[in-house]
């Protein structure tokens, strides 16, 4: 008999805090789809993470819904993919609170998202907590699970090494007990820029023009393309460092489309940037338009609630496991 090879473990995660954009998927969500096949995976929905900021109950459920649906309209098939709701597992918030007892004020505090997102609160005073003690949550997601790889965008890399540190602290003070996990950021399309400004990562939280939402109106998103800032000069060539926004909409474009940057290079050569802004803004709207269509028909369904409620017994499995080992070896039990 042929002996099977255990596939390598993976796993990651969105947090429901605003629509998602076209930022989160082509440097995640694609990235996951192309991994289900050859990776045992563990997807989820990082809701407690976005309670670390202040949002709204009603909108938080409605993002919710809408990520579990885009995560299905995608392409991510739940007879591969663990997929599961952060809170439904209940061991995240458990070793959460053990990786913030072995985590350390100062290295949570240069963690660069930490320091981007309360740099603009006046009141330091009133930073919230929980943006503070995120990466602890985060590296309990991850812990528990012993994946072998996380795949993020470059701008949750330092999360995934701080995760390392802690896994290998605890590993030396209480004895082996977490895989120490690898991340993993795909070369093209790992940052997304924002279409006014292309210096910025497109983000869902901060809602600008730069930003396309994935269940946005397409003739609102095409008006943005449209927008775009460009640079100077009147070539279609890739060149971050002179001319981010060319740059961005050909790496947009070659994501989408399946096509190199060399062969959009060649195909727009000649073109003045209305009409290369055009052919880019004819991509994303043909996968956007599919990817609507899927999301009303998944929603129409009714299978969202036992996809993860199917999830959420899977993983608890595997979490509950991993906890009671960390609470032996801390003294808990
Ligand atoms: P927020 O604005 O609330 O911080 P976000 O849009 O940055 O959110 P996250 O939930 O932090 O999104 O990210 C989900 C995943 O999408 C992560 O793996 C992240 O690296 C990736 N991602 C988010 N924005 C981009 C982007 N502009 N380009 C590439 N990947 C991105
Ligand atoms: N911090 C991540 C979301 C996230 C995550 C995780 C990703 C929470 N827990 C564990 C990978 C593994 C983000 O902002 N994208």
């Amino acid at each position: 008999m042929q002996e099977q090879v255990k596939k390598k473990r993976m796993l990651s995660g969105i947090k429901p805090t605003g629509r998602l954009t076209l930022g989160n998927y082509i440097g995640a969500i694609k990235q996951f789809i192309s991994y289900q096949d050859e990776y045992e995976m563990y997807i989820f929905i990082a809701d407690l993470h976005a309670l670390t900021l202040p949002i709204d109950a009603k909108e938080l459920r409605q993002n919710t819904k809408d990520l579990i649906s885009i995560y299905l309209a995608c392409g991510l098939d739940p007879e591969k993919v663990v997929l599961f709701k952060q809170s439904d597992v209940h061991e995240h918030a458990e070793l959460g609170y053990i990786m913030a007892c072995n985590s350390y004020m100062g290295e949570l505090s240069r963690m660069t998202q930490y320091k981007d997102k309360t740099a603009n609160m006046s009141e330091k005073d009133s930073i919230p907590t929980g943006i503070f003690l995120y990466p602890a949550l985060m590296a309990a997601d991850i812990l528990l699970y012993d994946p072998d790889y996380v795949p993020v965008g470059v701008d949750q890399k330092q999360h995934v090494e701080l995760t390392r540190d802690l896994a290998i602290r605890f590993n030396s003070r209480y004895s082996d007990t977490f895989k120490v996990p690898e991340p993993l950021t795909s070369k093209q399309g790992a940052k997304v820029f924002s279409l006014s400004n292309p210096e910025k990562k497109m983000s869902k939280s901060e809602s600008d023009k730069g930003t396309i939402y994935l269940l946005d109106d397409l003739n609102v998103s095409r008006k943005k393309i449209m927008s775009a800032v460009t640079d100077l000069g009147r070539d279609i060539k890739y060149d971050p460092a002179n001319k981010p926004g060319i740059s961005n909409l050909l790496t947009i474009a070659s994501c989408l489309s399946g096509k190199s940057i060399s062969t959009l290079e060649k195909e727009c050569e000649g073109m003045g940037y209305g009409d290369f802004k055009k052919v880019v803004a004819d991509i994303v709207c043909n996968e956007l338009s599919s990817l609507q269509t899927k999301v009303a028909s998944i929603q129409a369904s009714g299978i969202i609630e036992k996809v993860l409620e199917e999830g959420a017994m899977k993983a608890s499995y595997v979490a509950r496991k991993k906890l009671s080992k960390v609470y032996r070896k801390v003294g808990l039990r």
